[in-house]
C-alpha cells in the first residue's frame, strides 16, 4: 500500500464514522418527535379531540423504599385520582396521565347496587374480575386497550354512560390492592 492510498483509506474511514454519527443524532431526533416516544419516557400529548364529557385521571404510584409523606401515599401505595367524582350520562372521555414510575390503566366497571369502590374481591393474581368492563385506556400516547401506559404518557378512551355507579380502576397485578381505585357516579 502506498502512502497516499492509505491516507484516502483513512479519509474515508473518517468520513464514513461521521456519518454514521449524523445519521443517529438524527433518527435520534424523529425518534424525540415521534408520539410513541413515550417508549423512552417522553411525554405525549392527550387526544386532539374529546366528546362529551371528559374526566381527567392521574394513576401514580410511590417507590416502594420512598418513606411515606405525611398524610398521604404511604411506600408502594398506588393511586387512581379523578378530577370529578359526578358526571352526565351520555359520551364522557375518560383522559388517564401515568405520574408514576411503572405502567398502569384504566378500565371503567360498573359498581354492583351495595358494593363499595375498593371492595372487590382479587384473585391469585392479583387482578379483579373485569369482564363486566365497559372500557379501557392502557395504551401509551394512544385511544384505547393496549400493553398499559407507560411512566410519563397518556390513554385515553370515549365511551357511553348510563346513569348508575361506576368504579375506575388499574387492574394490573397487585395495583386494585395497593388503592388504584376511584369512584364515578353518573346522573
Ligand atoms: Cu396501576
Amino acid at each position: 500500500m502506498t502512502a497516499v492510498s492509505g491516507r484516502v483509506l483513512l479519509w474515508s474511514a473518517v468520513a464514513t464514522v461521521l456519518l454514521t454519527a449524523g445519521s443517529l443524532v438524527t433518527v435520534g431526533l424523529l425518534t424525540a418527535t415521534d408520539p410513541s416516544s413515550a417508549r423512552l419516557g417522553q411525554p405525549c400529548a392527550g387526544p386532539t379531540s374529546t366528546s362529551g364529557t371528559v374526566v381527567n385521571a392521574t394513576l401514580v404510584n410511590r417507590g416502594m423504599r420512598r418513606a411515606p409523606m405525611a398524610g398521604g401515599m404511604g411506600a408502594g401505595a398506588m393511586r387512581l385520582i379523578s378530577d370529578r367524582a359526578t358526571v352526565q350520562a351520555g359520551r364522557v372521555t375518560f383522559v388517564a396521565t401515568n405520574t408514576g414510575t411503572v405502567s398502569h390503566e384504566l378500565v371503567i366497571l360498573p359498581l354492583p347496587r351495595g358494593e363499595l369502590a375498593g371492595s372487590r374481591q382479587i384473585g391469585d393474581d392479583g387482578t379483579v374480575n373485569e369482564s363486566a368492563s365497559v372500557g379501557e385506556a392502557s395504551s401509551s400516547c394512544a385511544e384505547g386497550s393496549g400493553e398499559g401506559i407507560l411512566p410519563g404518557a397518556i390513554g385515553w378512551v370515549t365511551v357511553t354512560l348510563r346513569p348508575g355507579r361506576y368504579e375506575i380502576i388499574c387492574n394490573l397485578p397487585g395495583h386494585y390492592e395497593a388503592g388504584m381505585y376511584a369512584q364515578i357516579t353518573v346522573t
